[in-house]
């Protein structure tokens, strides 16, 4: 693995360089973690045992940030699994921590559907021990021990209203198809994606906002229906990897391909025939194994005693380096990065 800083030439005005392992590892299945262990504490009777909890399961983007946190966690000799829910709805994941807890986990990392709802269940868990880390999709900041952020909301939120607006010459109706109605994540970019809108694009008018769930077949029909209701529709933006992928699939092979814009957040290789087909121009996303990789380094560094999660506690984190807890601990990752037709075939995940 090795990191690659690049810029990307077109005018987009974020912030857009990061540094991209090209191999992701693709693996989600557990390194068979037994779970066992004493509740936590520091020096050798650590609990390293690590279990992953992403929004939902089959979703190729947390496929890619779960390799990276199973990385992490064979670099520091815990054990790791990924468990989760099939569908990303608020409570759905609430099983799935109660279950780590009863087997003694040391670290939860989950990126959460619902803010609020999953709070009862991760009190109770750090109760019990337990770190509890959030990464993606955050819940209340009292509900865990830290954050980890892929990148700042108005950054992501920038970078996708700059590439809507490049797309359809800064005017027209655009329509947002998001994940589900509750994600913490795609929330806070949306409403910063309105403000930006509002600030400065006057022109560009948003007609509506429609969640496919981070659902492949429900995000593929709202986008037959946003397609059906606003004939004068310009553009669509989706900052969901599933709802990308599956609103490309659909204008790929339908009259509004290349007419209708579409751009967000999306994988490379899920998004690689799209761009090469003329449905997609650009679209942008981080690297979702150096996510999960970071969120694991995190774990450690809160189970071993290493950091209390407090702002301006730092820790290392392999071979990213190393990291300071901000705000409402928070810790950042990077920037986004724009992926188009020059650059999209250097990456692979
Ligand atoms: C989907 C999920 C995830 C989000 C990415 C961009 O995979 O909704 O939470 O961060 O898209």
């Amino acid at each position: 693995m090795f990191g690659l800083q690049r810029k990307r030439r077109v005018g987009v005005a974020a912030a857009v360089v990061l540094g991209v392992a090209l191999v992701a590892t693709g693996c989600a299945g557990g390194t068979g973690g037994d779970g066992g262990g004493d509740g936590g504490g520091g020096g050798d009777d650590a609990n390293l045992s690590i279990t992953m909890l992403p929004k939902n399961l089959g979703n190729p983007y947390f496929d890619t940030s779960t390799g990276g946190a199973e990385e992490a966690t064979e670099e520091f000799g815990g054990t790791f699994e990924e468990v989760g829910p099939s569908e990303a709805s608020p409570t759905s994941q609430v099983q799935y921590i109660q279950t780590a807890a009863q087997q003694g986990a040391g670290g939860l990392i989950v990126s959460a559907n619902d803010p609020e709802a999953i709070c009862d269940a991760l009190d109770e868990a750090r109760s019990a021990g337990v770190k509890v880390v959030t990464f993606d999709s955050d819940t209340n900041p009292e509900c865990r021990d830290l954050f980890i952020n892929q990148a700042t909301a108005e950054g992501i939120a920038k970078v996708q209203v700059d590439l809507i607006a490049e797309q359809i010459g800064d005017g027209g109706q655009v329509a947002v198809l998001s994940a589900s109605a509750n994600a913490t994540n795609q929330n806070a970019w949306i409403e910063m994606m309105e403000e930006e809108l509002a600030a400065s694009h006057p022109d560009i008018e948003l007609v509506e906002v429609v969640y496919g769930d981070d659902d492949d077949q429900t995000s593929f029909d709202k986008t037959a229906a946003l397609l059906q209701t606003y004939p004068e529709l310009k553009g669509i933006i989706s900052p969901t990897t599933v709802g990308i992928a599956a609103a490309a699939r659909y204008l790929s092979t339908s009259e509004y391909k290349g007419t209708v814009a579409l751009t967000g957040l999306g994988t490379p290789n899920q998004m690689r025939e799209y761009v090469e087909d003329g449905t997609v121009t650009a679209f942008a996303l981080w690297n979702p194994a150096d996510l999960g990789y970071l969120a694991a380094y995190a774990a450690q560094a809160l189970i071993t005693g290493e950091i209390a999660g407090e702002e301006g506690d730092t820790f290392e984190a392999g071979k990213l380096g190393d990291f300071e807890v901000g705000a409402d601990g928070g810790v950042l990752l990077g920037d986004p990065f724009v992926f188009d037709a020059e650059n999209i075939g250097e990456f692979d995940f």
